[in-house]
């Protein structure tokens, strides 16, 4: 399904007079208005292949309906996504549960709908039915060199398939670890995960990243090969200069401060990318935003400041994806609540007066920083996002345009009440 042009341009008729009065009262407020909106435009967001199906937990999964049975229709359904908001531009694609069988053609549908891939990932935390060797007890650190070969061989088809499709970086994530004291040399452990992601680095083309994402738990709770932010540091920073620390948001144990870790892995030029996503407990694959709004903000304060100090560029020098899971909510919903969210903790970072926080940082004023950070974060920056994606041709409101044209009945219609999309 594809929405047509004249319907989104309808919807933003019956909404431009009441959002060009809350545009024009914040955006007299606004310095640089066009390079913040600019900025905006520019700022895409990767949609994971994985998350276009309903979600789950162990205990259970309750399908919605109109879930995409293959990859043409899992990017259709992302295609919808930037049709509505211009801002998912982009999509990372999970090997084995979305196989390119005909790269070409699948690169072909994905520029129809003004989507590049972005970063691929491999697979190795889970058995495949034509699979010689378990990875049960690891992959990259197991203490078979066969099972070592069979990971370092997955990894190297993905950054084939990822050539094929334009992709320039692959995001490497580990399960590796154990479960008990004792059941693992933890110095040999990390020492043969170095060895087996040398191989993957070396197969690199020039142009490539390779991202390391560290995760603290499960599924293994005893100790993780790639546990933290140090140890994904340790491993990029051996590896060399086209490796890099990708931090997803729900990896971390409880309360770590995530912009601080943003920070020093920017200022040390190795922070990659990113996987969106929010959480109460663990990895909880929430909804990025939906329970800790103010988290994002600073996370995006810190991103700001750190890539202007850099000079680099915002939209295009990390990689920005969401890694979530959509348990009850209708996964497309979920999705443009998603990059919503982002956008605005974007928008809100964006608004800090950093010339004002400097100042207060160097006067050691802590309540007047606390103000000028939390001036940003209490504007509401909506009608700034609106306007950014009214001028990219999006729908002022995509939620309710969404709602309003009944896309998920279509999608059911389409292709059923049972269906079931690859994925966890
Ligand atoms: C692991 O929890 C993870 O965050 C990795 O990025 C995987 O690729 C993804 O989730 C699988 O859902
Ligand atoms: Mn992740």
């Amino acid at each position: 399904m594809q929405i047509e042009k004249y319907k989104i341009a309808e919807h933003n008729d019956r909404l431009l007079s009441a959002h060009k009065r809350s545009f024009d009262y914040i955006a007299s407020g606004v310095q640089n208005l066009q390079d913040l909106l600019q900025k905006l435009r520019d700022f895409q967001i990767a949609i994971p292949s994985w998350a276009l199906g309903t979600g789950g937990t162990r205990f259970g999964r309750f399908s919605g309906g109109g879930e995409p049975g293959n990859l043409e229709e899992k990017l259709e359904d992302i295609g919808l996504l930037h049709q509505l908001n211009q801002s998912s531009g982009a999509v990372s694609l999970h090997i084995p549960w979305d196989i390119p069988k005909n790269a070409g053609a699948i690169k072909a549908l994905a520029a129809q709908f003004g989507l590049r891939f972005d970063a691929m990932n491999s697979n190795t935390f889970q058995d495949q039915p034509d699979q010689q060797h378990s990875y049960k007890f690891g992959s990259m650190q197991h203490v078979d060199k066969a099972v070592r070969q069979q990971a370092i061989e997955h990894n190297i088809e993905v950054i084939k398939y990822g050539v094929e499709l334009g992709s320039e970086s692959l995001t490497v994530w580990l399960s590796d670890g154990s479960s008990f004291p004792g059941q693992l040399n933890l110095r040999r452990a990390h020492q043969r995960t170095l060895e087996s992601l040398q191989e993957v680095y070396a197969a690199l083309p020039e142009n490539w990243k390779v991202f390391v994402e560290y995760k603290a738990y499960e599924p293994n709770f005893y100790s993780t090969t790639v546990g933290d932010w140090g140890q994904s540091f340790l491993f990029a920073s051996k590896l060399g200069p086209k490796a890099y620390t990708l931090v997803d948001l729900g990896h971390h144990l409880p309360n770590a401060n995530i912009e601080q870790i943003v920070a020093l892995l920017l200022n040390e030029g190795k922070l990659g990318g990113f996987h969106f996503n929010d959480s109460k407990y663990g990895d909880d694959d929430l909804t990025v935003g939906s329970i800790n709004p103010y988290q994002l903000f600073l996370i995006f304060n810190e991103l700001v400041e750190g890539m202007d100090a850099r000079g680099m560029n915002h939209a295009n020098d990390l990689g920005w994806m969401i890694d979530a899971s959509h348990n009850v909510k209708d996964p497309l919903e979920d999705l443009l609540q998603s990059v919503e969210a982002i956008m605005i903790a974007y928008a809100q970072a964006l608004l800090v007066d950093t010339k004002a926080l400097a100042e207060a940082q160097q006067q050691s004023d802590v309540a007047r920083a606390q103000e000028i950070l939390q001036a940003a974060y209490r504007t509401d920056v909506r009608p700034l996002v609106a306007e950014a994606r009214l001028q990219a041709g999006g729908a002022l409101q995509p939620l309710e345009l969404y709602r309003q044209l009944g896309v998920r009945s279509h999608l059911i219609k389409e292709r059923g009440q049972k269906t079931v999309a690859t994925g966890l």
